[in-house]
C-alpha cells in the first residue's frame, strides 16, 4: 500500500487481526494524559479543561506546579504493538467525582495500566480497588518524576500490596520507548493470564 496515509499510520495495518481495548488509569496528574500522547500513533483524542483556582483546593497540584489542565473525560490513543494486535487506549480521569464516568470508559476493557507516584502512593488505591471490583487485572509503572522518592521493588510492592503475579515497572511517561515497555508488561501477563485461566 502505496498511500501516504497509510504509511502515515492514519489507518489501522491490513495485517491486523487482533484489537484490544487498554485502559490508562491512575490518580489526579500521574501522567495518564502524557503517556497515552506519548504512546499514540495517531493524533491522541484529548479533553482537557483549564483548571481554576478554585479547584486548588480539591485537586492537589503538589509535585506538579505547571500543570494548568485536567481532563475531564478520556484520553484515547492507539497503538499497533505488532502485525496482527493492535491497542486501543482509554485514558480515565482518576478523580472520585469521574467516577461513573469511570465505569464506563471501563467496559470492554481486557486490562489496565496503573500509572503511579512514589510522592503520592497512597492516592493509587482508590483506582486499584475499583480495578478489583470490577475483575480488570492491571499492570502497575511507577512514572518516574524528576526528584521523586526511589525505593527497592519489594518495598513498593509492599506499599501497594500487590499480588506477586502483579507486574510492577517503572517509567518515563513521556518517553515512547519506555511506555511502550510498561504496556508491553500489561499486555504479557493479560497473555499469561488467559493461558493460565484456559490451562
Ligand atoms: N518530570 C516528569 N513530568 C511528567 C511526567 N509525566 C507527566 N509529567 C508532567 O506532569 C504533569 C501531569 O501530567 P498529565 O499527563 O496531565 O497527568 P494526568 O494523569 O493526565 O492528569 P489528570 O488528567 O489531570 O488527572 C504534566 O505537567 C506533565 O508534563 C514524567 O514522567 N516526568
Ligand atoms: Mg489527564
Amino acid at each position: 500500500m502505496g498511500s501516504a496515509l497509510v504509511s502515515d499510520r492514519l489507518y489501522v495495518r491490513e495485517s491486523v487481526r487482533h484489537s484490544v481495548k487498554i485502559l490508562i488509569v491512575g490518580h489526579f496528574a500521574v501522567g495518564k494524559t502524557t503517556l497515552v500522547g506519548a504512546l499514540s500513533e495517531i493524533k491522541p483524542l484529548r479533553t482537557e479543561e483549564q483548571m481554576t483556582q478554585v479547584g486548588e483546593s480539591v485537586d492537589d497540584l503538589t509535585g506538579v506546579p505547571e500543570k494548568t489542565t485536567t481532563t475531564v473525560a478520556m484520553d484515547f490513543g492507539r497503538l499497533t504493538l505488532s502485525d496482527d494486535l493492535v491497542l486501543y487506549l482509554f485514558g480515565a480521569p482518576g478523580q472520585e467525582r469521574f467516577k461513573a464516568l469511570w465505569h464506563d470508559l471501563a467496559r470492554g476493557a481486557l486490562g489496565a495500566l496503573v500509572l503511579a507516584d512514589t510522592r503520592r502512593i497512597e492516592e493509587s488505591f482508590d483506582v486499584m480497588t475499583l480495578l478489583e471490583e470490577r475483575g480488570l487485572p492491571y499492570a502497575v509503572a511507577i512514572n518516574e518524576f524528576d526528584g521523586a522518592p526511589m525505593f527497592p521493588e519489594d518495598e513498593l510492592r509492599d506499599a501497594l500490596d500487590l499480588l506477586p503475579t502483579t507486574p510492577l515497572v517503572t517509567c518515563d511517561a513521556r518517553d515512547p520507548a519506555s511506555s511502550t515497555q510498561a504496556l508491553i508488561s500489561l499486555v504479557e501477563y493479560l497473555i499469561e493470564s488467559k493461558k493460565r485461566e484456559s490451562a
